[in-house]
């Protein structure tokens, strides 16, 4: 967006207009990121995944699978609040049901 301040008159009966660029950062954005363990079953991580990341069946097995070969692995970008709130709700439901399975999230670019 460019304001144009309102017009100003210098008195010599002519108008000035200032047109000032306004910098707008787009926010931080905040990556989840989901690690390998040794006992999480990947029929769950793949759940999860589908569940909290809105991903088909198809896209949460290749992030699973990534992450298994890789030792971690990206699920989904989101807002800082989104992103925490996605971590709390993983963990959430990977603690219920008794298994280790670890995520974070942290800046874009970190
Ligand atoms: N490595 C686990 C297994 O062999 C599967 C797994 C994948 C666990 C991804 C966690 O984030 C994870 N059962």
């Amino acid at each position: 967006m460019t304001p144009i301040t309102p017009p100003d008159r210098d008195g010599g009966g002519s108008v000035v207009l200032e047109r000032r660029t306004q910098k707008v950062k787009p926010p931080q954005m905040y990556q989840v990121v989901m690690l390998n363990d040794d006992y999480t079953p990947m029929e769950f991580v793949v759940h999860v995944i589908q569940e909290f990341f809105g991903k088909d069946l198809e896209a949460a097995t290749q992030i699973m699978l990534k992450i298994h070969l890789d030792g971690k692995g990206v699920c989904g970008v989101y807002s800082r609040d989104v992103a925490a709130t996605k971590v709390d709700r993983v963990l959430e439901s990977a603690n219920k049901a008794g298994h280790p399975l670890k995520c974070v999230s942290e800046p874009v670019d970190f």
